[in-house]
């Protein structure tokens, strides 16, 4: 029987298991933590929904009315994104509601909802945003219906889907070969309390005739140096938003991309805030 004193002076004794054990111990602990740490379920990535659109259109003060649950938070011109983490759900007794948050029916799935800004000069952050999301589920494109009758503002709204749709149809190419499904877009058309808005199939088809207009800008420089569309290179195909070659641009045409684009009326900021639709569409892409 080896006495108390006997292991304690082996174990002071320098030698080769020994320093191996020693190796062993300190190489492997950070392994073993990462690996119970990964596994366990706080340390997933959730889902993720990117709100994206031009300034005002009221992207922020939806983050903070979904996150609170009852009224939108006072806003001003976000410089920064930023995520809030909400719980939706496909089965419970509110599942079409976003005051959600004493529903303990059902099963509920925690997403994240970026809100991102939508200054012209901050654009490279929302679509940074856009293009790092892991685990991106779905993106809202958020317009102020009211505002989207003058030229002035729809101009700038459509340049920034159109730059948001081909993103997502590049990323669609890029997917499919990894066997990842297609990011839809909700075009969210807010404010429809205002007495100028637009009903949602205006804001469409209002979108679809400048997304056709600033297409057939892009192509035109193209067109016009002589080249037929049959001998335009792969490259330039790429780049072509929706069915190649088509004169008019119509949401429609996403699909060949596998990607579903929905037009779809609300307002923040209604007395009795109008955003279920959002909300419900929202749920069933992240669930
Ligand atoms: N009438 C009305 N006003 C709204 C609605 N939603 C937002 N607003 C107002 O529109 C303004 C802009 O809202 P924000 O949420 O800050 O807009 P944003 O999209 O985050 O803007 P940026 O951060 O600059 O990109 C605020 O004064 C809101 O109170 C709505 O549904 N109806
Ligand atoms: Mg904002």
């Amino acid at each position: 029987m080896a006495s108390f004193a006997d292991i304690v002076e082996a174990l002071m004794t320098p030698s080769i298991p020994l320093v191996l054990v020693g190796i062993l111990v300190i190489l492997g602990a950070p392994v073993l933590l990462h690996l119970i740490l990964a596994s366990s379920s706080t340390y997933t990535v959730p889902p993720v929904v990117v709100v994206v659109g031009p300034e005002n259109a009221g992207k922020t003060a939806l983050a903070t009315l979904l996150e609170r649950g009852t009224r939108p938070a006072l806003t001003h011109t976000s410089q920064v994104t930023h995520s809030v983490e909400l719980n939706a759900s496909t089965d419970s007794a509110s599942k079409q509601s976003f005051r959600n948050h004493d529903d303990t029916t059902g099963t509920h799935t925690k997403f994240l909802l970026v809100d991102t800004p939508g200054h012209a000069k901050l654009r490279n952050v929302a679509m940074g945003r856009l293009g790092r999301a892991e685990k991106l589920r779905a993106v809202v494109f958020m317009v102020d219906a009211s505002a989207l009758g003058e030229q002035d503002t729809l101009a700038p709204t459509a340049a920034y889907l159109y730059d948001v749709l081909l993103h997502l149809q590049k990323k669609a190419a890029g997917d499919k070969a990894k066997a990842k499904a297609p990011v839809p877009l909700l075009v969210a058309a807010n404010k429809t309390d205002l007495f100028t808005a637009l009903p949602a199939t205006m804001v469409k088809s209002h979108l679809e005739a400048e997304l056709s207009r600033i297409r057939a800008s892009k192509s035109k420089g193209l067109l016009d140096s002589g080249v037929g569309i049959d001998d335009v290179g792969s490259e330039d195909q790429d780049s072509w938003l929706g069915e190649y070659g088509s004169a008019k641009f119509v949401f429609d045409q996403m699909r060949e991309f596998g990607i579903e684009v929905e037009v779809v009326g609300g307002s923040v900021m209604a007395d009795e805030a109008d955003v279920d639709k959002w909300w419900w569409w929202m749920a069933q892409r992240v669930s």
